[in-house]
């Protein structure tokens, strides 16, 4: 993969959300990330964020890493029958030219798995996103607990 030196502008969101950190690499803007708590001895949990396309080429969202985690996937969820399952995005996510996808709950989503910490609220985490055009960006993405109007009666697949 190409090395990329990216020039982060931070672009000061609104203030009525904790989380509105809006961050812009090159044509790719990302706002409002933010990964889900979890109870002691959880090894699963998901995040989200809004990445919207400046550019006139699509692009695709390849992968995730992160430090607190020993895999991450992009996923998404759908009704199996009546039953509501969620499943790696293969061949990554595509952010259509001039468009926004909203990674959010019960829809595409970020998956970490195998995890070596509590997520705890108020902890700031960084993830590592790879793009195929952009290359590789990191980013700040709050712990929020989440919404209990977001939880669906399956515990299983609370997220
Ligand atoms: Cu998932």
């Amino acid at each position: 993969m190409r090395v990329f030196i990216l020039f982060i502008s931070l672009i000061i969101g609104s203030a009525t959300s904790a989380y509105a950190e809006r961050l812009k690499f090159n044509h790719i803007i990302i706002d409002n990330a933010w990964i889900k708590d979890t109870p002691p001895n959880h090894k699963t949990t998901a995040g989200y964020l809004t990445i919207e396309n400046l550019g006139d080429t699509d692009e695709r969202l390849l992968s995730v890493s992160s430090s607190f985690a020993a895999k991450g996937e992009i996923q998404q969820m759908e009704m199996d029958g009546e039953v509501m399952k969620m499943r790696p995005i293969p061949d990554g996510l595509i952010i259509p030219a001039g468009e926004i996808i909203y990674l959010k709950p019960g829809s595409f989503h970020l998956m970490f798995m195998k995890l070596n910490m509590q997520i705890i609220p108020m902890q700031t985490l960084e993830l590592t996103l790879t793009f195929e055009n952009l290359g590789s960006v990191i980013i700040p993405a709050t712990v929020e607990s989440a919404p209990t109007s977001d939880n669906p009666s399956s515990k299983k697949y609370n997220h």
